[in-house]
């Protein structure tokens, strides 16, 4: 664990955050366009991305440069996906294939189910909760709420800027303590995945938006709940020529970058909880850990004094 220059920072900022309820944080906020929920202003900056103390794709660290943008305060919803369906008529690619991969919590492991979809995302029979994130969205089915709603994906850039909140190198979007005050305080794996879960956070799978402490920007559940699409293709060396200013990701790949990590992430797997995790997944398919929030870029209007802080 890294305790640097920040330590003092990041404890302050973790307190905060422990007493602040996640969706009350009102900074950088503007009257969203009618179909965008709530969204952040990020004000943009230099900040260093990536670890040289995690996987080997998360090397080198590297300074990026971002211009300011706007973020989802949190992961879209069951019911916001649903707006954009009945508005549309939108049938998702897992509904068009009938089936998908399913983590059976029971069984441990992935298996492929019928009749799952973001409506029954964990079995056929399944309910989620209006409230909690959308899942079983492919990419090209997150990216067409994005076109919808006027907005688009963020990059993976983007994507690691907001989710640190203004914290320089720590290992988490709140500071570089797993538990602070002695407790998580996002949606992962306690326990030993993914025979044990002690359910320390409160939640098996996933969980309404919003139930634990946003971070230093205000925004929800970056770090677990659902792993979130970037716009990004996946490059496992990329942030060794990546571009500074602003960048898109690799022109081609297998598949898109997703972060944050999901309610399966654990202290003896994955670790998706750390603010550098990345993995990749193909564009065509979704899995009842993985959704997405929303971006768009900052218009100058946006960015005077008395608009962008009112
Ligand atoms: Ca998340």
């Amino acid at each position: 664990m890294k305790w640097g220059k920040n330590t003092q920072t990041s404890l302050l900022l973790a307190f905060l955050a422990l007493v602040t309820p996640c969706p009350a944080a009102k900074t950088g906020k503007a009257p969203p366009p009618p179909t965008q929920p709530d969204m952040v202003l990020i004000p943009g900056g230099t900040f260093r991305m990536g670890s040289d103390h995690g996987q080997e794709f998360e090397k080198p660290v590297h300074k990026v440069t971002l211009k300011p943008y706007w973020i989802g305060r949190h992961e879209i919803t069951v019911a916001e996906y649903r707006k954009f369906v009945e508005a549309t008529g939108y049938m998702t690619q897992t509904e068009k294939a009938g089936s998908s991969k399913v983590f059976d919590v029971k069984k441990g492991d992935w298996v492929v189910m019928k009749g799952v979809s973001w409506r029954h995302p964990d079995g056929p029979k399944s309910q989620p909760a209006v409230d909690e994130p959308v899942s079983q969205v492919s990419w090209n089915d997150a990216t067409a709420y994005t076109q919808w709603a006027g907005a688009r994906l963020p990059t993976e850039a983007e994507w690691e800027f907001a989710s640190r909140g203004g914290l320089d190198g720590a290992e988490y979007a709140w500071g570089n303590d797993l538990r602070p005050g002695g407790k998580p305080v996002a949606n992962w794996w306690q326990g030993h995945f993914p025979d044990t879960n002690t359910l320390e956070d409160g939640y098996l799978r996933r969980a309404p938006v919003g139930k634990f402490p946003p971070n230093g920007y205000g925004l929800c559940d970056m770090t677990g709940n659902v792993w979130e699409w970037c716009s990004d293709w996946y490059g496992a060396d990329y942030y060794a020529h990546s571009p500074r200013a602003n960048p898109t990701g690799p022109p081609s790949g297998e598949g898109h970058v997703l972060k944050g990590g999901s309610f399966l992430c654990s202290e003896n797997f994955c670790t998706g909880f750390r603010v550098s995790s990345r993995r990749m997944h193909v564009p065509d398919t979704g899995l009842n850990n993985m959704g997405f929030r929303i971006a768009r870029d900052a218009t100058d209007g946006e960015l005077r004094p008395s608009k962008a802080r009112p």
